[in-house]
């Protein structure tokens, strides 16, 4: 990053945030003033955690969506947001002012990556090449932003799901013209992507799913899916992008019922179609918790079936049941996803991506400053109690005493395969040993999680 110390680069329309500087560490025992409303207390890029700088364990990415191209809209109500690059100007020049403010954020943060669809950053034309050569024209305006900036791509993506041509699914649609006009679309951003060094490729299945079966041909829209899938892979190949291919799954919304449930429904498929060793997953918070599954279940999923990719860094609301996509706040959550991150591998060539949205009261352009630096430091605080937890090894030790026998010799004979149900059979009545139950001393492990915070 060049933008700690140096003046901000804005564009023509000057600056957006009423901060000039790029965000420090101060620690601590910041207090914030007229002068420095706020420093970060934890997020102190370069700071060694277990091994790796801090910026690099985390590898924090912006999107595009939520900030730049989100109103405030709700079903009930109009834009709140009142952002000066959605009035005046034609749809190229509104894009170009939606990229100056955009970079703008990202050096006020600090943040070393962003995300994208190709709908956030360009006006769709009136043809299809019309409205891929839009992409491609912004791109070349990121190329340089982000040579002047240090700022990297951590994924993009092709929006599939919010013309209408897309709302009875863009590679499960009944009308092939559509799987094709899909397939377009994601050709030009992942090729995108490959240009700006993006680091990954993001589906999203939005609207990869059905309403009722009464019109839907589920055989038929999985066997659609895993074609287009393929074809994707075939073409990163072809293109030489050396970046992970990510499927982001969510049970829900838009559709009822979305084939990308979960991870386990996600590696089911991806096992089908002979893709589980070119394909991992972005796990999204919300989204695990609309499956009705915790976030660090999902992760440890992942990790255990080898397709662990990405973090989506959000969270939903314990009241409503729907994706509210808001910024991450609650440390012990974070700290829980973070140290199974952490006891895995790292986030590797993914990162923590803030996929989440101000609430529509937020209308002050700083609101979007305070929610992503905000959110930094508590996965920044999160990363060190995570750290802690590694250290000190003590859950980890109690889940190795717990299955201890497995790495014994009964253990190892029964897993080996070197053994029979009929021998097991024979050998337990022989010698009559009772099985004695253990705790497995869930309290004390609550107890000892809320220590390290
Ligand atoms: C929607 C969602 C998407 C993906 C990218 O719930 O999470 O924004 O992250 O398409
Ligand atoms: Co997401």
């Amino acid at each position: 990053m060049t933008a700690t110390s140096s003046a901000l680069h804005t564009g023509p329309h000057g600056p957006y945030f009423s901060f000039s500087k790029a965000l420090r560490f101060r620690g601590d025992g910041f207090t914030s003033s007229d002068d420095e409303p706020f420093a970060y207390r934890w997020y102190d890029k370069d700071r060694m955690v277990l091994g790796r700088r801090m910026e690099d364990q985390l590898r924090f990415a912006a999107c595009y969506w939520h900030s730049f191209v989100g109103t405030g809209t709700d079903p009930f109500g109009d834009a709140t947001f009142a952002r000066p690059w959605h009035a005046g100007g034609s749809p190229m020049e509104q894009a170009l002012h939606k990229a100056d403010v955009a970079f703008e954020l990202f050096q006020v943060l600090d943040v070393p990556f962003f995300t994208f669809h190709d709908r956030d950053i360009a006006p769709e034309g009136r043809t299809l090449a019309e409205s891929n050569d839009n992409v491609r024209r912004v791109a070349d305006v990121f190329e340089r932003k982000m040579a002047d900036t240090g700022v990297k791509l951590l994924w993009g993506t092709a929006n599939l799901f919010s013309h209408p041509r897309y709302m009875a699914g863009a590679a499960t649609n009944p009308d092939p013209e559509v799987f094709a006009y899909a397939a377009a679309q994601v050709r030009n951003v992942l090729e995108v992507t490959h240009r700006l060094g993006g680091a990954n490729y993001v589906l999203w299945g939005g609207r990869e799913g059905y309403e009722t079966l009464l019109n839907t041909d589920l055989k038929r829209e999985l066997a659609q899916m895993g074609r287009f899938l393929s074809m994707v892979v075939d073409h990163k190949h072809r293109i030489g992008f050396k970046g992970q291919i990510l499927i982001e799954p969510k049970p829900a919304e838009p559709t009822k019922h979305q084939y990308d449930f979960d991870v386990a429904a996600v590696h089911g498929f991806l096992r089908t179609y002979g893709l589980e060793h070119e394909v991992k997953v972005n796990i999204e918070q919300n989204h695990a918790l609309l499956a009705g599954h915790t976030y660090e279940h999902e992760i440890v999923l992942a990790q255990a079936l080898g397709i662990f990719g990405s973090l989506d860094m959000n969270r939903g609301d314990e009241m409503l049941g729907w994706d509210t996509d808001q910024f991450p706040h609650n440390v012990q959550q974070v700290a829980l996803a973070l140290y199974h991150v952490l006891r895995g591998g790292g986030i590797g060539a993914g990162g923590l991506n803030f996929d989440a949205k101000l609430r529509r009261q937020s209308i002050e352009p700083d609101d979007l400053v305070w929610a992503h630096a905000g959110a930094m430091d508590v996965c920044a605080r999160a990363l060190l109690i995570a750290e802690k937890m590694v250290i000190d090894g003590a859950l980890q030790r109690h889940i190795d005493a717990r299955y201890a026998g497995w790495d014994g010799e009964r253990g190892r004979a029964i897993l080996d395969g070197g053994v029979s149900l009929e021998e097991l059979a024979r050998d337990v009545e022989r010698r009559g040993i009772e099985p004695q139950p253990r705790s497995s001393r869930q309290e004390r492990l609550e107890h000892l999680v809320a220590s390290y915070l």
